[in-house]
């Protein structure tokens, strides 16, 4: 047999390609930098843990950044015992979360996995994650903050900056870290189908936050691991990564922004403002129909919320009136939208004067403010109670 050769690392942009090899189910992808001593034992114990549940099908790509104690050099041994251990060096370009994309592009399996080579995450939980994706999962992740989960050995401050960067991604990033207990792990398998042809651009470690973001991933499940102190080997994990993780949680927003249901229903809101001011205008106007103004706004307010509610229910929850579809179960969405904005309306009025009267706040100071508290409590109640997802979607 001839020696395995290194697999050339792919290039240009960061697209995960449709289609997999019928051969292969999962190919698990193990980034590294420095290495060399744990990268091997990893490997041998991962061949004892796939081979049942997979049959062989199966492929483990490490690549590895050039590491000065060519790690690639050991993983090469590995491969030469068996092929379905495959080697990317990479010289141009550095950094995990790259990595691990590089690795899917060269991957060839319809699951994509990944996780540490320094034998934090044990390799055992591979096969909980795998049960779960083969239950049919688009997305299965290793988490330390559900049953079975845990960090063994970490101070106080290494738990804070954790849990705080996890609060921070909460309130940038609500949509997609809410989905997982533990948006920071790095050892999870996801649907090649769920990234189909999508374009990934993360920055810094954070590689899981890439995938919720911007894939296309309906049912998610957790397997708990316990994080492991490193044995060997030294850790990459640097201040700088802070930061980074805070300009791609902003990256992401950006990118994503029209995705969220919050944000759709703000546009759909201001649109709704303007189809209220138009046929007032046109209603009440003394050089047009020259209405009463009571009737006119009240016919006015009425037509902006058939407006609002027919834009909400088509984009802003689209994908959620899809699932109850029929003129009767649209008519019940119109009516509990009509009375959520109704209790609104009066929330809003009750606000202003509360705001003004009692609190001597700048009449349109407070007017905003009410604007504001009524927009979250309109969306709010609308998404839980009128377009609440369907149970067995959860
Ligand atoms: N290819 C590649 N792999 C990397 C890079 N940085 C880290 N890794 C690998 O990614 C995995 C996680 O890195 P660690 O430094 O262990 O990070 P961590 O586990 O979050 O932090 P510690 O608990 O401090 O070890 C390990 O397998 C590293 O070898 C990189 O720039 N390129
Ligand atoms: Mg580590």
């Amino acid at each position: 047999m001839p020696p395995p050769v290194l697999v050339p690392a792919p290039t240009g942009p960061l697209t995960i390609a449709r289609g997999s090899d019928p051969a292969v189910k999962l190919s698990l992808v193990i980034p590294t930098f420095n290495e060399s001593k744990n990268v091997g034992t990893l490997i041998g114990q991962l061949h004892g843990l796939l081979q049942g549940p997979l049959e062989g099908k199966y492929e483990l790509i490490v690549v590895d950044d050039d590491s000065p104690d060519r790690t690639w050099e050991v993983a090469l041994k590995c491969a030469e015992a068996d092929p379905r251990v495959r080697v990317i060096r990479r010289q141009g370009e550095r950094g995990l979360s790259t990595a691990v994309i590089r690795g899917w592009q060269a991957a060839r399996g319809e699951v994509l996995a990944v996780m540490d080579a320094d034998l934090q995450h044990p390799p055992e939980v591979n096969v909980g994650l795998w049960a779960e994706m083969a239950r049919g999962a688009d997305l299965a992740a290793g988490s330390r903050h559900v049953e079975g989960g845990g960090v063994s050995n970490w101070s106080l401050l290494r738990r804070m900056l954790s849990r705080g960067a996890q609060l921070l991604g909460l309130l940038i990033l609500p949509g997609v870290l809410s989905r997982v207990s533990d948006p920071m792990s790095g050892y999870f398998m996801v649907r090649r189908s769920a990234l189909d042809g999508v374009t990934l651009d993360p920055l810094g470690y954070k590689i899981l936050i890439e995938v919720l973001g911007r894939g296309h991933i309906k049912w998610v499940s957790e397997v708990g691991y316990v994080f492991r102190e490193r044995v060997e080997g030294e850790s990459k994990v640097t201040g700088k990564l802070y930061i980074e993780y805070l300009l791609h949680l902003l990256k992401l927003r950006r990118d994503t922004l029209w995705r969220s249901s919050f944000f759709r229903f703000c546009v759909v809101g201001t649109t709704g403002v303007a189809v209220d001011m138009g046929l007032l205008y046109l209603l009440s106007d003394p050089r047009s129909l020259g209405l009463g103004l009571t009737r006119s706004k009240i016919l006015a307010a009425e037509a902006a919320i058939i407006w609002n509610f027919l834009l909400n229910d088509a984009w802003t929850f689209g994908e959620r009136s899809a699932k109850a579809p029929g003129v009767r179960a649209k008519l019940r969405r119109f009516l509990g939208f009509n009375a959520i904005c109704t209790a609104g309306l009066a929330l809003n009025v009750g606000l202003l004067n509360l705001l003004f009267n009692l609190g001597h706040v700048n009449r349109y100071l407070a007017n905003a403010v009410a604007i504001l508290a009524v927009t979250g409590w309109n969306y709010w109640l609308n998404r839980q109670l009128n377009w609440a997802p369907v149970r067995s979607e959860e």
